[in-house]
């Protein structure tokens, strides 16, 4: 069965959300990243950069065992072994490999930062804080663009492209975003929101989701030198 190694974060979600779709059987192994558990020897032995999701599928190509890392790699994988959730005919088929770069490249990463300056950075850096709530309303405005003219990102079809953008989109207000302003993404999330794929997919781990303020060991763990240490 398919093993993914995961935690309830946005990325953790995408394959989470991935699976359920596709119905896929599959076994987690929760890896608590606040706890560190990121670098125990058996999930460096999956991927070496010791970030959440990975899979390990026995069932691989050539029947063979195969290891994934990064998930816009894993939504591909997914994608591919089962033939749906990425489209076949070959413009909408690059559409999507676009707007899941764009999430993998751009989404991801730039939100990842405004979380970073507005939330934990121990101390307050405005230009750093403006230069990321810059970047993710800019970034917003792109999405929004984009599904001014598709349903999807890909286009007509729901595909891996919105399977990785729509977690990084939860909570705007945590972002400064007021979906008022972006009436197409308001639209686009609430129609993935009401897949029940997608609500089992955010349930899962969901029991582990952290409440309220890090603690300065997760602190630590995500941002000290335990994150830093040679390996
Ligand atoms: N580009 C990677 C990013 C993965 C990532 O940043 N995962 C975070 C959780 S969302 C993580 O595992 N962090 C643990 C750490 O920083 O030690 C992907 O999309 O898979």
């Amino acid at each position: 069965m398919l093993e993914i190694w995961s935690w309830p974060t946005p990325n953790g979600h995408k394959v989470h959300i991935a699976v359920e779709e596709l119905g896929l059987p599959y076994k987690i192994v929760p890896v608590n990243i606040g706890a560190a558990e990121q670098f125990r020897p058996e999930f460096l032995a999956i991927t070496p950069n010791h970030r959440i999701p990975a899979i390990v599928d026995p069932d691989g190509p050539g029947g063979k065992p195969l290891h994934l890392f990064e998930s816009g790699a894993i939504l591909i994988y997914l994608a591919e072994k089962t033939g749906r959730l990425m489209p076949q005919e070959p413009r909408a088929r690059y559409a999507c490999l676009q707007w899941l770069m764009f999430q993998m490249g751009g989404v991801g990463p730039m939100f990842g930062q405004y979380g970073h300056f507005h939330n934990y950075a121990p101390e307050k850096i405005p230009y750093a804080m403006d230069r990321y709530a810059n970047e993710v309303r800019r970034l917003h405005g792109v999405l929004e663009k984009r599904l001014a003219e598709a349903a999807f990102l890909a286009g007509d079809d729901y595909s891996i492209a919105d399977i990785a953008t729509w977690p990084w989109l939860r909570a705007p207000e945590r972002r400064g975003i007021d979906f008022a302003d972006f009436p197409n993404i308001r639209r686009w999330f609430a129609a993935i929101e009401a897949r029940p794929a997608v609500q089992r997919g955010v349930a899962v781990l969901a029991q582990n989701q952290r409440q309220g303020t890090m603690t300065d060991a997760e602190r630590e763990v995500l941002f000290g030198k335990t994150q830093f240490a040679k390996r």
